[in-house]
């Protein structure tokens, strides 16, 4: 049984020391450290002493290993990225906290002690069983796991969890199809299940959402920082000089109204891309930049870093964030930081989740060319009054219910999700029985089963299937029902063959399927689970989803999965 432990004195032991990474990290569990207890005693009131099973946990974060460059550690203290250490940190705590047992190790030395691994003989099966019921790690760690476990390593890979900040969409993950189709990269085709890579953001159900925490506030703090905004204060959102490039036009403007400050990493002088009239903080510890935000009324992106942790927190100190759209979006396809990254998501502005799950008035999101449009919005901004706000899926206690359910629940090891006997006396035809709903210009599959009858998670009465539009995804299909596309339902989807009314039915491996030709009356059906594709879309398709319902606040979970 995993108990809940808030004492966080074994884990800073745990985490080692020798890298300024590793301090970040150390500083920063030590910091939230009783917002996480707190949080622990009230998921434990919430859980009503539920049993939950201890797991044996490695954590090997292949990043910071010296053997895969470790080019983040140098960049701690001189504004280079992080997110992802802020990230690791509440990853490792989350873990600790929850009471499981956890082993973490930095370097390769430490990964084949913790694995049983003879040192200094390549690569080494394992023999004997694993030693742990699950392994977080990252690409770096998946391949260095490869290199030194051989091919023992596909035998224990459904115990594996690879935490990946910008996610990998299936036809990028399946090996064969991504060989064939063009979607090879360097990081993808590992043929995992979609579900155990976890992302920072919830970029697409696809992978199960990961997340970190922000620093929580008490109502003392709320009305404090209510009271002492600095309305014509703006922190502009970037770190290093680089990101300042080229943006001096929208510092003018922004100049004529307000007072701006900066946390940008400089050695002697100023950097040239930071203009004198900013106040230049330089690079400033966490807690000291939480001290700005709750004095900031606006904090402003300018286009990079993307998807980071800082927003969140602004937001959560009563800033409103403003951030440029971007079109076209940026992808893999059109822009070079997210080119060779598994995934084709087009990133609609500079942080997407804070425009589409957050939104105004905390969040304003706007084309930043209209100078017109950009110096009326700082105006507005000035005018208007926001509290501090933080989704509760980005809270300590949000973060130990998410991956407390991931934990107890998720299970890729099992050899077949097992197929509920669905047979045609159990299809309704007519009308659609309660859990189907009908879109505008959708087609519905009308087909019921028990859903008592079966175990699954998530359970299956949360289920509901439907079409999307013509080039719509699941992803947004769902979404536009007021609901998230669940992979884990995809088997469902073979059973289609009992109703869909098409003229010629196709069965392949196709990341688009299973879906619908308007233009030819023509189904595809899906040959392999492992290819379905929230995310997936094509002009020429209407995808059959399989979506689900969700908890106010903590998109990964429905309402029946705790
Ligand atoms: C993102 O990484 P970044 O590190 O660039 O993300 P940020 O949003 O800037 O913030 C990371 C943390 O840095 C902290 C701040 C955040 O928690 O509290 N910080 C600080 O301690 N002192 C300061 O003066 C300013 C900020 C993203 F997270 C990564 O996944 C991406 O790789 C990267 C590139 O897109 O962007």
């Amino acid at each position: 049984q995993a108990v809940f432990q808030s004492d966080v004195g074994t884990l800073l032991e745990q985490v080692g020391t020798g890298k300024e990474s590793l301090s970040f990290m150390k500083r920063r569990i030590r910091r939230l450290a009783a917002q996480w207890a707190s949080a622990a005693r009230r998921l434990d009131d919430k859980l009503r002493n539920h049993w939950r099973e201890q797991k044996r946990i490695l954590v090997h974060v292949g990043f910071l290993t010296e053997e895969s460059g470790d080019v983040f550690s140098p960049k701690v203290l001189k504004g280079g990225p992080l997110g992802e250490m802020v990230q690791w940190a509440d990853i490792l705590t989350a873990l600790h906290v929850l009471g499981h047992n956890l082993k973490i190790s930095v370097s390769l030395k430490e990964l084949h002690g913790f694995l049983g691994v003879p040192p200094g003989r390549g690569s080494c099966p394992l023999t004997g069983p694993l030693p742990f019921d699950l392994i977080y790690t990252d690409y770096h760690g998946l391949q260095q796991m490869k290199q030194h476990m051989g091919l023992s390593l596909r035998k224990h890979k459904c115990h594996i969890r690879v935490i990946d900040t910008f996610g990998t969409e299936p036809a990028y993950n399946h090996e064969e199809y991504a060989t064939l189709h063009g979607y090879r990269t360097n990081w993808g085709y590992w043929n995992l299940h979609g579900q155990q890579y976890m992302t920072m953001f919830p970029h697409t159900p696809d992978n199960s959402f990961m997340g970190f925490v922000a620093e929580e506030l008490n109502e003392t703090e709320r009305l404090n920082i209510q009271r002492n905004k600095v309305n014509n204060m703006a922190l502009v959102y970037g770190k290093e000089a680089s990101m300042w490039k080229g943006k001096e036009k929208f510092l003018a403007i922004l100049h004529r109204y307000m007072e701006i400050h900066g946390t940008v990493y400089y050695e002697t002088q100023r950097p040239p891309e930071v203009p004198t009239f900013v106040k230049n903080h330089g690079l400033l510890p966490q807690h000291e930049l939480q001290q700005l935000l709750r004095k900031a009324k606006l904090f402003i992106g300018f286009g990079f870093p993307y998807e980071g942790p800082a927003p969140l927190e602004a937001i959560a100190n009563g800033c409103i964030f403003l951030q440029p759209k971007f079109n076209p979006p940026h992808s893999s396809l059109n822009h070079e930081f997210f080119r060779g990254k598994p995934t084709s998501r087009k990133v609609s502005s500079q942080h997407p989740y804070a425009e589409q799950y957050i939104g105004r008035p905390h969040v304003i999101t706007i084309d930043f060319n209209n100078s017109e449009e950009f110096d009326a919005t700082i105006r507005e901004i000035m005018r208007i009054d926001v509290k501090p706000f933080l989704p509760y899926e980005y809270t300590c206690e949000g973060m130990l219910e998410r991956v407390h359910a991931y934990i107890q629940n998720q299970d890729f090891c099992s050899p077949e999700a097992p197929f509920p006997p669905v047979n045609s006396s159990r299809v309704w035809p007519g009308s659609p029985p309660s859990p189907f709903i009908l879109l505008p210009n959708s087609r519905i599959l009308t087909w019921a089963f028990n859903a008592s009858s079966f175990s699954f998670w998530p359970p299956l009465s949360a289920l509901r299937l439907l079409a999307s539009l013509e080039g719509q995804s699941c992803v947004k299909a769902c979404q536009s029902a007021g609901l998230i596309c669940e992979p884990s339902f995809v088997f469902i989807l073979f059973f289609l063959r009992l109703e869909f009314q098409c003229e010629g039915v196709e069965s392949e491996m196709n990341h688009l399927f299973p879906a619908f030709s308007a233009e030819h009356a023509e189904c595809g059906l899906q040959q392999d689970p492992l290819l379905f594709s929230c995310a997936g879309s094509s002009p020429r398709y209407q995808r059959l989803c399989p979506c689900r319902d969700y908890r106010k606040g903590q998109v990964a979970l429905c309402r029946d999965c705790l």
